[in-house]
């Protein structure tokens, strides 16, 4: 990474309308405030919050032609649009940016679906993500409150909440969103948290 904070920061906002730039500010200081709860690199957490959504209003046709031309996770196309700027934002990090630290690339690549093992920090910027002060959804009060004391917790009502959303618009779930769920599940259950 050969920029400034502040370049960075005008770069990735350069790519988006100011609403979304402001949900990345908004993912930035709760991704910093989990990161520090819960034994994340809080830098790590700042700078793959700064970019997760990076290329979310490219073109449909620029993220495909990425997901294509780089043979990156291309069972993703089978599956809808709104999955696809993480895995092209993760190579757009890596590739434009020059982010090397796989840490912060897949925070960035898992951040809409999660994967079964998460790390702390994969964890922190889904649930940042959800739960940032501009979130405005049924329930996420609830999953801020779990936040304060379990980023399991906190994620499983994430994910059930956007499974809810998916089931109710009888859109396709993505089988890996299905199976971070269940991941999170199992370790709640070892936790003795359920
Ligand atoms: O990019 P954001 O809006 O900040 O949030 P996100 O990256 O978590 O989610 C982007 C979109 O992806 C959101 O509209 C819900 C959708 N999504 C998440 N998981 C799945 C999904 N869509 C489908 N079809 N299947 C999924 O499993
Ligand atoms: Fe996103
Ligand atoms: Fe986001």
């Amino acid at each position: 990474m050969n920029l400034t904070r502040d370049e960075l920061k005008a770069s990735v906002s350069a790519q988006m309308p100011q609403k979304r730039w402001k949900h990345t500010e908004g993912v930035m200081q709760s991704a910093i405030v989990l990161a520090k709860r819960y034994g994340a690199d809080p830098v790590k957490a700042e700078i793959a919050a700064i970019l997760h959504d990076v290329a979310k209003y490219w073109s449909t046709e620029r993220q495909e032609q990425v997901l294509r031309e780089q043979a990156l996770n291309d069972e993703l196309l089978l599956y809808d649009k709104p999955l696809w700027h993480a895995e092209v934002g993760a190579y757009t990090a890596q590739t434009e940016y020059g982010v090397d630290d796989e840490e912060i690339l897949n925070a960035i690549r898992y951040h809409t679906s999660g994967r079964v093992g998460m790390t702390v920090l994969e964890k922190v910027i889904c649930l940042a993500d959800y739960i940032e002060p501009g979130r405005d959804f049924p329930g996420v009060d609830h999953i801020r409150s779990l936040a304060e004391h379990s980023l399991e917790a906190g994620l499983v009502a994430g994910f059930d909440s956007t499974i809810h959303l998916l089931l109710a618009r009888r859109q396709v779930i993505f089988p890996l969103t299905v199976l971070s769920r269940n991941d999170l599940v199992k370790q709640l259950e070892l936790e003795g948290e359920l």
